[in-house]
């Protein structure tokens, strides 16, 4: 039988398991990236394991996130990663150098190998045919201590696009039209691959927008072939040799196959506040605009950049707009300098943001109250941009342009579309925003530093065969990691001092939470579907673990969170029959016994204190067990 692209690397890649959708494979890693949010904690844990170097080929630790410094603690952090990656082989990207996503597929990323990192939009580099998935910070500490990534091996489905964008339609549009087929949840477990002839004519950059949201469909990752158009992209990075083709077999099988016509495509934007609630921009043109921000590790290419530099070249966007604007990386920054298209922007009334993920992780411009903000970002989840009550659409650079002149919702159709700009024959390099490690003679003497805002991990637990308490919160369905942990500029500074962090665990949801936890002094939560989408984030993990939740009750579970929970030494526990939800009220005592018969049979049952059974399911694989027995990833390692 043939194979799909992501079924060939991973068969290169594979260390255990078989490739049989559902079960558990381990994946050798030949690249992790961090950022800094996550990454104090993934690189406290990688010091834990005692390994001297990383085994990876290559490791790279990005600070851009928080960039902010209000204080010393974001400062404290970047000494810490960048004297931690210097001491253990890790390359350091410094702040201002560009958000993640965007400077290792411009940088780093080679077609056909393995990535992991600590952020859910590691799939970006899909866009360049690696195989590259977001992790929680365990688990990329542990890869890049050379041990193997565990994935449920997913179903491969397939996105087939034919004809061609028409101007004012872009790759955004794309993506927003799979995430209206396929909804938040239609990703999860499965592989997308794109392909046809709409898919060839996309460039690098074009196909990294798409590749990057597929974390929003929940999708273990996404991933185009490697062609004549990555080949390409490559030799204008100077990095031609790191070329191989890539494509999937003509008789590969998929479960699905979606196909889009791109000629029939219109410039679509994700209302508020899901990223799956798309409508054509045409229907929302009675929407006043207050704010635009364009940039993220979606929309921040050179050619975005240069999309709406020509736009708003020459005109004044409107008075009651704010603008703002952060190109991905510097190598962007500094090409917008060299054509002038910066001027443009600057002329026209943009702000000019540092390129970091800056407003897209709240940190700084947050919009009004009740303030309509068109973003060309990944994410609208409810009070994510720091006021919550904004109204945050998810559009392309050309709608969010155009709007920004008009001061109205606007469809951009007409305008110049994506195949109008090409990837520049020659990119320029610069890359001394990124720090080479220490030899490892060099490394021995070198000294890590650590700031007074670091604190450690929290204390893991072995799993208990008994756990008797009560229902702390029950939350509905698509509960995000930034429900359960949010972030901005408030919180963010914390990241690496998970005592802090406990008064804002389901801030937005429930503010009562933390004071309830501490005085309940365990607990547990019920959720819905697709509990923990969105980032990858251990914090909604160890957060909820050092406010003594042991277990998670829910209809369905996100992939990393799922993961992060299990790291963590916390119990996922699936509803047999999604309808028992509704038997359990927040409040109510509950006692779950035999947990560790139950391991070996998938099941336990959960007893409420009127005396109902529900039967819950596991979907462990014998290392997770293993691992909650142990109580961890950190413990479970160590203990081998
Ligand atoms: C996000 O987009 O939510 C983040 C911030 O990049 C997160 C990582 C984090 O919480 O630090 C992600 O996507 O994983
Ligand atoms: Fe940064 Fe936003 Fe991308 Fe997350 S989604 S990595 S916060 S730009």
């Amino acid at each position: 039988m043939g194979r799909t692209i992501a079924e060939k690397i991973i068969q290169d890649h594979l260390l255990s398991g078989e490739m049989k959708p559902g079960h558990e494979i381990g994946l050798r890693i030949d690249q992790t990236l961090t950022q800094d949010a996550t990454g104090t904690m993934a690189y406290l844990e990688f010091e834990s394991m005692g390994i001297p170097r990383v085994k990876t080929e290559r490791s790279v630790a990005y600070i851009d996130h928080n960039t902010l410094q209000s204080g010393f603690m974001n400062a404290d952090d970047h000494r810490y990663i960048q004297t931690v990656a210097a001491k253990h082989g890790v390359w350091y990207s410094r702040p201002g150098n560009g958000i993640c996503h965007q400077v290792h597929y411009e940088r780093f990323g080679i077609p056909g190998k393995t990535l992991i990192g600590s952020d859910s939009h590691t799939p970006t580099g899909g866009g360049l045919g690696m195989l590259a998935m977001g992790a929680g910070g365990m688990d990329v500490a542990v890869a890049m201590g050379g041990g193997a990534y565990y994935i449920p091996m997913p179903e491969m489905i397939k996105v087939e696009l034919t004809g061609s964008l028409r101007p004012g339609v872009s790759a955004k549009d794309i993506i927003l039209e799979v995430l209206r087929i396929l909804s938040v949840k239609g990703g999860v477990g499965r592989i997308v691959e794109y392909g046809g002839p709409g898919a060839a004519a996309l460039t690098v950059p074009q196909r990294c927008t798409i590749t990057n949201m597929g974390a929003e469909l929940g999708a273990t990752t996404s991933i185009f072939p490697s062609d004549e158009m990555t080949r390409e992209f490559l030799e204008a990075q100077g990095r031609g040799e790191d070329w191989i083709p890539l494509a999937s077999d003509p008789d590969a099988e998929y479960a699905i196959v979606i196909s889009i016509n791109l000629d029939d495509l219109c410039p679509l934007a994700a209302c508020p506040h899901s990223p799956d609630n798309v409508k054509p921009v045409s229907e929302l043109s009675q929407i006043k605009v207050d704010q635009v921000c364009i940039g993220s590790c979606t929309n921040s290419s050179l050619t975005d950049m240069l999309k709406v530099a020509e736009l708003l070249k020459g005109k004044k966007i409107a008075d009651s707009v704010s603008l703002s604007i952060s190109p991905g990386s510097r190598q962007v920054f500094s090409m917008m300098a060299e054509c002038g298209a910066l001027t443009d922007l600057i002329d026209a009334g943009a702000r000019i943001l540092e390129c970091t993920c800056g407003p897209c992780i709240g940190m700084g411009f947050s919009p009004n109250s009740g303030g309509v903000s068109l973003r060309t970002f990944n994410r609208n989840f409810l009070g994510r941009s720091g006021t919550k009550d904004g109204q945050v659409y998810l559009v392309s650079p050309e709608t969010a342009a155009v709007s920004a002149l008009t001061g109205w919702i606007t469809d951009p159709s007409g305008a110049a579309g994506d195949s109008v700009y090409e990837v520049p024959d020659k990119f320029r390099v610069n890359d001394s925003g990124v720090i080479a490690p220490l030899s490892e003679e060099e490394s021995k003497d070198a000294v890590v530093i650590k700031g007074p805002n670091i604190k450690p991990f929290p204390e893991t637990h072995p799993l208990e065969d008994k756990i008797e308490t009560e229902v702390l919160l029950k939350v509905g369905d698509n509960i995000t990691t930034d429900h359960i942990m949010p972030a901005g500029s408030r919180i963010l500074p914390y990241r690496s001092n998970i005592p802090h962090l406990t008064q804002f665990c389901f801030e937005v949801v429930d503010p009562t939470f933390p004071e309830r936890a501490k005085a309940a002094g365990s607990g547990i939560i019920v959720g819905g579907q697709n509990y923990g989408q969105g980032s990858s984030r251990e914090h909604a993990a160890l957060v909820p673990l050092a406010l003594g939740i042991k277990a998670v009750v829910a209809k369905s579970f996100a992939r990393i969170h799922a993961a992060n929970l299990v790291n963590a030494g916390i119990l996922p526990l699936i509803f047999e029959n999604p309808e028992d939800y509704d038997l359990v009220a927040q409040g109510a005592g509950i006692s779950i016994s035999d947990i560790h018969k139950g391991l070996e049979e998938d099941r336990v049952i959960m007893k409420t204190e009127d005396g109902r059974e529900i039967p819950l399911r596991m979907e462990l694989a014998d290392r997770q067990k293993a691992m909650l027995l142990a109580g961890g990833l950190l413990k479970y390692t160590a203990s081998r």
